[in-house]
């Protein structure tokens, strides 16, 4: 496996899979999120709310993966996963390193040989940031997965610094 950093927007990465910070409800919100339902258009959206219709009535659980089309992206594949908020007072480590997991877990399910990861956890859930690339860079290294090509694209200087010193 191959790990790359991207400084940049994860909507516009040409890879099989983008994994999606999203929440529980499926529904869109800010962030990575809604920087991907914006440019991914509404079948994203579509797909998000019969998964809610079917599987996933009471929404997807912290630390799990699920795939939709990418719509209108250069990926095929959007996989939405859920971190956890930041606590300072309990561990949630585990849930986010399952977020990772759980992700290529999905995309070996799919046949991806490439994803791009944001930073899971690290803008509205409050994660500190060294931490969040910390336990991202020593999960996906340590996946039992067929993926190939892994990118961590990251918005700003600060986090590609510290996914950048994970490494
Ligand atoms: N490309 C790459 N990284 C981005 C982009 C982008 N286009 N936009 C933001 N980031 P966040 P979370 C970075 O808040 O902390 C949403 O409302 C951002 O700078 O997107 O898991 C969901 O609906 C930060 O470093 O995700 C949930 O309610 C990282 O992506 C909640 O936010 C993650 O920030 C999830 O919060």
């Amino acid at each position: 496996m191959e790990i790359t950093l991207v400084l940049g927007d994860i909507t516009e990465e040409r890879v099989d899979a983008v994994v999606n910070a999203a929440n529980s409800s499926l529904l869109g919100g800010g962030g990575v999120d809604g920087a991907i339902h914006r440019r991914g258009g509404p079948e994203i959206l579509d797909e998000c709310r019969k998964l809610r219709a079917s599987h996933y009535g009471g929404g997807l659980p912290t630390g799990q993966a699920v795939a939709t089309t990418a719509g209108a992206l250069p990926a095929r594949w959007v996989i939405h996963t859920v971190g956890p908020v930041y606590s300072a007072t309990e561990d949630r480590g585990d849930r986010l390193a399952s977020c990772y997991r759980e992700s290529l877990r999905v995309a070996d399910e799919l046949g991806a040989a490439s994803i791009a990861f944001p930073a899971v956890s690290a803008g509205v859930y409050g994660w500190p940031m060294d931490d969040a690339a910390r336990i991202a860079v020593g999960t996906v290294r340590r996946a039992p997965t067929q993926v190939t090509d892994v990118r961590f694209v990251l918005f700003n200087r600060d986090a590609y610094a510290a996914f950048a010193r994970a490494l």
